[in-house]
């Protein structure tokens, strides 16, 4: 391991799982090497792309974002890319956004219609632009000139569930549920101390055309810095941004604690603010540069399961729940 001594590594990662309070499953067990954390089941065959990818050879921005387009492609995850649940009138807008922590660069895209894998868009942001965000027509048309292809994005399944929501005369907008949320945050180091975050969504279903989540928000849906670790969210989108949830878990393992405590530590934060948002649906994920690894989501209803691959090992786990 780059400057870290082992037996201290092993010391931190026993002091994290020690020191979780809550429900201290959501800890696995770490090693030196990359670790691609991602959330929910989707993210496990995300994290293999990833892990896949890194081996062969590319960089960790290519493998996280090469493995965020594997939700994206597939229909039947319905709160990311292809086949995502659309806004209230029927069109699929996806958020997404990409930082590398190295060089504190993030590229962002939000309300994308037409085109399948925002994260791959955002990334060309970063790379390709001095810009970090394009929304709407703008970031459509930036994609269209970057060679993307556009297509139908809604699936005769997710066709089918606007219809039988706009159709039921008691329907209401704007709401979360364990159906739409389910967006793929993922957060990775190389094991040498470089880390990555990402983050993908078609946001919240109904949502009102135009409205942008926490997820392609830099320092809210993601934040990725080498000195210390990455971050990603999901759940209610409007709260988080509210609170620079993934930002604010950065600055909590600065301050010095493991990824898991600071992971509980901004739902803490977010109850001691308002008691009413102990009823959110928030989850969110972390790294620190030495590859420990947290999940925490606020409700056992509704828990966050996060994807998490290391050495090899491929695995999904319940994250711990603050009620
Ligand atoms: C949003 N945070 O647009 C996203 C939705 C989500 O799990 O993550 N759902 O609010």
């Amino acid at each position: 391991m780059d400057g870290i001594d082992r037996r201290d590594f092993m010391k931190s990662v026993a002091g994290a799982a020690a020191l979780s309070a809550v429900e201290t499953e959501a800890v696995a067990a770490v090693a030196p090497g990359p670790v691609f954390l991602s959330t929910w089941a989707h993210g496990k065959p995300a994290n293999e792309r990833a892990a896949q990818v890194f081996k062969g050879g590319a960089s960790l921005l290519d493998a996280v974002e090469k493995g965020i387009n594997v939700p994206e492609d597939d229909p039947r995850v319905m709160s990311v890319g292809y086949g995502g649940l659309p806004n209230e009138e029927g069109e699929v807008e996806l958020d997404a956004a990409i930082m590398d922590g190295t060089h504190h660069r993030a590229g962002a895209i939000c309300n994308l219609h037409h085109i399948k894998n925002p994260i791959s868009v955002a990334r060309l942001v970063m790379e390709k632009t001095r810009h970090t965000t394009l929304a709407g027509e703008g970031a459509f048309r930036f994609a269209l000139k970057m060679g993307f292809e556009p297509m139908q994005l809604l699936t005769p399944e997710s066709l089918r569930k606007w219809m039988d929501w706009k159709t039921d005369p008691q329907h209401k907008t704007n709401w979360v549920t364990a159906e739409n949320h389910d967006t793929i945050g993922m957060v990775a180091t190389d094991g040498k101390g470089h880390v990555v975050s990402g983050c993908s969504t078609s946001g919240m279903a109904w949502k009102i055309p135009g409205r942008v989540g926490d997820s392609p928000l830099v320092g809210c849906g993601v934040y990725a810095d080498d000195n210390v670790g990455a971050a990603s969210a999901t759940g209610d989108g409007d709260l988080m941004t509210n609170y620079c949830t993934s930002i604010s878990i950065i600055h909590y393992m600065q301050a010095g604690m493991a990824p898991q405590d600071a992971c509980l530590e901004i739902l803490r934060h977010m109850v001691k603010t308002d008691s009413k948002n102990r009823n959110a649906d928030c989850g969110v994920i972390a790294i620190n540069n030495r590859g420990e690894i947290g999940a925490a989501s606020m409700r056992t209803a509704n828990r966050l399961q996060y994807a998490v691959w290391i050495n090899g090992e491929s695995n999904v786990l319940d994250a711990a729940a603050l009620y």
